[in-house]
Parts: structure tokens; sequence; C-alpha cells
């Protein structure tokens, strides 16, 4: 086993040119309004392969013959020299990135429980803590016909039996949230598929996940990662509002809320800042996986974010909502399959880190200038006015409506939106 040091040339922390995390921005520190996470998943697990092509990482923990277990302790050695070097003060995990599967459900467990020793020693050494865990239910080939959605209940209680694991893990950890990203989670045809009998199977899960955090008294929020497509072709936690319909169907609207992916958003047809501020306006605004698509490729390519402007807006939504509690930012991004330089995975966060952090600046301008908010203020001053209040107080019928246009004989007049000038604004804040 090599000495974690040996796998970067980089030695020493990233120099940021605009992340200072104890700077002050809008009343906390910028760390504690970024919050930044690393993800294990794509910088240590995924070799760089795709639909034509083998391995082009040649990372040495995938070395063929080696010993699973010492491999994974290793992977563990460069994945916490790698936050270390960004300068992240979180990371994000699902069970199979960080340890082999084995034989039985429980073998598999216990090795995940091993590395996780691995890491609580390693987190109270670094000070680096967990954003979240998560369960990996849609690699191996027994969820290939979904997870809790499984038309087999034997593979319902097998997730189950991940899932606990994973959960119980994450409160020991003392990660602040858990996720549950449903990708196996919809159908392919309907010609082969019971979609009622699958959404109660899907209620009837997230219900035993709420009770048992409970149970073990875990205090991180529940999330769901809403996604429309890929790898299943109808994915049930389409986008933010489908997921609240989800949530409000089967009780759990109070208990568990989103984690939001910016290219799972775009590939749901929207903005990453639609589904923000949806989640704000109904309640379930829990973190983000910050990442970025290709405009030209429908699919997740989970690139390291690179847009100002997009950046700047988001986080602008995120601040105006309130900002994160036990969320984040999570890198759910990973490098291009060129990138095969170990340094590569440093600077790729590092630099996106600044970026976003550069963005944030950005968006205390917005706030602290308040013509933006002040227009949208201005917009819908009338609901504040007595009539606006009566209709939304309930104590006017559509009888009474039509009276008061006739009585009093209003004629309302139509004003700008003035989408340009605020574009235009926008672009004057960068
Ligand atoms: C895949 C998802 C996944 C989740 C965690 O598209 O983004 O990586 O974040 O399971
Ligand atoms: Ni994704
Ligand atoms: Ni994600």
């Amino acid at each position: 086993m090599s000495a974690p040091n040996a796998y970067f040339t980089l030695t020493e922390p990233h120099q940021f040119q605009y992340y200072q995390p104890q700077r002050m921005v809008l009343g906390k520190t910028m760390e504690q309004q970024l919050r930044f996470a690393i993800c294990y998943w794509h910088s240590f697990v995924w070799p760089g392969l795709d639909p034509f092509g083998g391995e082009t990482f040649m990372r040495p923990w995938h070395a063929a013959g080696g010993d699973p277990m010492e491999q994974a302790h290793h992977k563990a050695d460069v994945a916490f020299e790698l936050f270390r070097l960004a300068g992240a003060p979180f990371f994000t995990f699902h069970d199979r990135d960080i340890a082999p599967e084995g034989q039985t459900l429980r073998e598999s467990n216990l090795n995940v429980r091993r590395i996780g020793e691995v890491f609580a020693r390693k987190m109270a050494d670094s000070g680096i803590k967990l954003l979240w865990g998560t369960a990996n239910l849609f690699s191996n080939r027994r969820y290939m016909s979904g997870a809790a959605t499984n038309p087999d209940p034997e593979v319902f209680a097998y997730a189950a039996g991940q899932v606990k694991n994973v959960l119980e893990l994450t409160h020991e950890l003392k990660g602040e949230n858990y996720v549950l990203w449903g990708g196996r989670e919809g159908y392919e045809t309907l010609l082969n598929t019971h979609v009622g009998r699958e959404l109660d199977q899907l209620g009837r899960f997230l219900n035993l996940v709420v009770e048992h955090k409970h149970k073990i008294g875990f205090k991180g929020a529940l999330l769901i990662e809403p996604k429309p497509a890929e790898p299943t072709k109808h994915q049930y936690d389409y986008d933010v509002a489908t997921v609240y319909g989800f949530l409000k169907r089967y009780g759990l609207e109070k208990e568990v809320q989103v984690n939001i992916e910016q290219n799972h958003a775009l590939l749901a047809g929207h903005t990453f800042e639609h589904e923000i501020e949806m989640a704000h306006a109904l309640g379930i605004f829990g973190s983000i996986d910050m990442n970025r698509g290709d405009e030209m490729l429908g699919w997740d390519t989970d690139q390291f974010p690179n847009n100002l402007q997009q950046v700047a807006l988001a986080l602008y939504h995120i601040i105006r909502g309130g900002g994160f509690t036990s969320g984040g930012l999570n890198f759910d991004a990973k490098l291009r399959r060129q990138s095969i330089d170990p340094d590569d995975l440093v600077l790729a966060h590092a630099e996106a880190m600044d970026l976003c952090a550069r963005a944030l600046l950005i968006a205390e301008k917005m706030i602290a200038d308040d013509q933006l908010s002040a227009h949208v203020r201005a917009r819908y001053q009338g609901w504040d006015g007595e009539l606006g209040r009566e209709i939304l107080a309930g104590r006017v019928s559509l009888d009474q409506l039509a009276a008061t246009v006739e009585q009093q004989g209003l004629d309302p007049q139509p004003r700008s939106g003035r989408q340009e000038r605020l574009e235009a604004l926008v672009t004057r804040y960068l």
C-alpha cells in the first residue's frame, strides 16, 4: 500500500483566489454559506469508461488481482488526501463506493462498517465531516427491475437491509443528511409494469426509512434526489414538484426534503433555479448536487460547474430562500475521461469551489443592491391591498368578485414584466 501523499504531485492545500472560508458574506462565513462536499463515486469509483471504451484513469486501487479490502483502504487514504488538498469540509458516499460487495448482505454490510471505522478515525484527525451517506440500490443486477419498486418483495427487503446499514453508519459518523436517489425506481415499459403497486411500494419503503431514522435518533434530514430519467426511462421522482406530490400522498411532506441536482433539473426541462425556488415554495428545500450538463448532450454528463452567471443565480435563490441548514453544495461531478493526471482531481474540485465562491460574492451584490427583489415585490403589491387580502383569506366568492368588478368599474391595465432590463441587470453584477 502506497503512502497517501504519493498519489498526487500536489502536496499543499490549494490557494484560492475567491474562496476565503472565514470571510463573512451575508451574515455567515463563506464556509458556512457554501458547505462544499466532494463525492466519492465519480472521483474514486468511476474508472473512465464510456459506452465505447474502457478504463482510462488506471487508479491503482482498481488494479486486477488486488485484495478488495486493501484497495478500499488505499482508496480511503487517497480520498481524504483529496479532501485536504482541495480544502473541502465535507464528503459524501454510497455504501458500494467505499467497500467491496461480499457474498451475502451481512458480509457486504460488514465491509462497509469496517471502512466506516477507517472514516471515523480520518474524520477525527482531519476535521472533515460527512454531508450525507446513501445506499447504492442501482448497480447490482438484483436491482435491474427496481429496489423498492421491484416486482419481487425479496428485493425490497434486500434494499431495506442496505439502507438500514448506511443510515446507521451515517448516524454514527454524524452525517448531516441521508439521501435516497431512485435511479431504478421507475419503469421501461407499461407492458410489464403495475404503476399503482410500485408507487405504494415506494411510499412504504420511505415510511420505513423515516420510522428507522426516528428509532435510532438520527437528527439529520432525509432527502430524495429527483431525476426524470436515466438509467430508467420513466423515473417516479421526476422533479421537485412530482416528489412533493408523492410525499404528500404518502404523508411524508414534513419528514422528507429534496437534494436538487443541476443536471437533473435540466433533464427535467427546468432550470436549476426553478427547482430550487419550487422546493422553497413547497417547503422541502434540503441540499444541492452542483454540476452542469452539456448543451449538446441530453444526458447526465455531471461536469464541474463553470458558468458563473448560472451558479450565481442558483446561490441567489438558495440564500433568498434562507440558505442551507443541514444541506450543502455537493460536487456530484466527474472529470472528463481524458483528464488522467491524478492532480486533475484536486484542481477540478478546487477551481469549482473558487467559481462558487466568486458566484456567492455576486449573489451577495444582487441581494445587497435589492433591485431584483424590489421589482418582484412591486409587481405583486396589489396582493397586499384590500382586494388581494380578501381573496386570499377566502372571504369573497365568485359572485362577489364579479359584482366588485361591475360595481367599481374595474379595468386592470397590464404592466411591463421588464424581462430584458432585469436580465441586463443580472449581467451587470457579474
Ligand atoms: C445520479 C445521482 C447520484 C446521486 C446519489 O444521477 O446524481 O449520483 O447523487 O445516488
Ligand atoms: Ni446525477
Ligand atoms: Ni446526484
